[in-house]
């Protein structure tokens, strides 16, 4: 009979443990929200789409304009990730990738698929598509659409060219921007980030904690810039990081490189224009995955060895 009970507990323990690691690569969901970018021939930029392309959320329930305005960053506000969190990515038209990568045989010449595709980054160094632009039904080709946002339309950014900024006589590219469905207002500026004026952010996962206002030093964002920030090496102006690489703030005025553009097998002149982060992307196997599956282990362990102790204290 004890055998039949360890048997057990290893089947459970086992199934534990194969629940766990599945839960780190949560399947793609075809509900993917995403934007494109102003030269895409999908209209337009500034509505938000799933597969298909059919329009979920249109421009104006962002509190923009009709037309003229470019989403360039999509979060719903509960990104949860950590150091070992995959992360799903897109890049912009002009972007080449590091060679040998996926990244780098979609964008060459006879395929100029790239920036249609979204792509899986896992620490330290692996890269696949996990979303084409065909499944997305996308144009293909260099001038076809380029993914340019992807995640749940609640916070998010517009780029550089977008008319709401002339509009309103304020630059909101640098911002992160929340809609209740028919306004826009700032959720955070951009100097709260550690930005400077003329950035503009291009992509976004935000992680926000306690409450709908922006907490300094308790929520946390990873976004991109884009090419033309003065805070990047492209900007002309000094900057220091790639309008490829991963930055992380908490609101607290700073940001830093969270994963360089190399470790996304990017070239440190590519851009990434679109972050996001699947439910269910975390508890990692490294992180809080392993800790549930060692403290049920052990538990385990304690029943069984419990049960073998009153068994054997019964049989003498
Ligand atoms: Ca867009
Ligand atoms: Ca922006
Ligand atoms: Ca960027």
């Amino acid at each position: 009979m004890r055998c039949i009970s360890t048997k057990r507990y290893g089947v459970v323990l086992i199934a534990l443990g194969v629940t766990l690691g599945v839960s780190v690569r949560p399947a793609v969901p075809q509900t993917l929200i995403f934007s494109v970018d102003p030269a895409s021939p999908t209209p337009l930029c500034g509505d938000a789409f799933v597969a298909g392309p059919q329009l979920v959320v249109p421009a104006v329930q962002f509190g923009l304009l009709p037309a003229g305005d470019n989403v360039d960053a999509l979060s719903g506000g509960n990104d949860l990730f950590d150091d070992n969190t995959p992360l799903l990515f897109s890049v912009d038209r002009v972007t080449i990738g590091a060679p040998g990568t996926p990244i780098n045989a979609d964008a060459a010449p006879e395929m100029h698929d790239a920036h249609g595709t979204i792509y899986e980054t896992r620490p330290p160094n692996s890269h696949a598509p996990v979303v084409t632009g065909l499944t997305l039904g996308l144009a293909p080709g260099f001038f076809g659409d380029d993914v340019d946002a992807v995640g749940e339309p609640v916070f998010f950014s517009i780029d550089r060219t977008s008319v709401t900024s002339l509009v309103r006589g304020a630059d909101f590219a640098g911002h992160v921007l929340v809609t209740d469905g028919t306004n826009l207002s700032v959720w955070a500026a951009g100097f709260q980030m550690g930005l400077q004026p003329g950035d503009d952010i291009d992509a976004l996962l935000l992680l926000n904690v306690k409450n709908s206002e922006m907490d300094a030093g308790g929520d946390v964002a990873l976004f991109s810039l884009d090419p033309f920030s003065p805070s990047t090496t492209t900007g002309g102006q000094g900057g220091q990081v790639s309008p490829a690489d991963v930055l992380m703030t908490r609101f607290d005025g700073t940001f830093h490189v969270y994963r360089h553009a190399s470790q996304l097998g990017l070239q440190s002149d590519d851009n990434v224009d679109a972050l996001h982060v699947l439910a269910g992307a975390i508890p990692t196997a490294s992180g809080w995955g392993l800790v549930i599956l060692a403290l049920t282990l052990l538990t385990g362990a304690k029943v069984f060895f419990a049960r073998r102790t009153v068994t054997t204290t019964s049989a003498s």
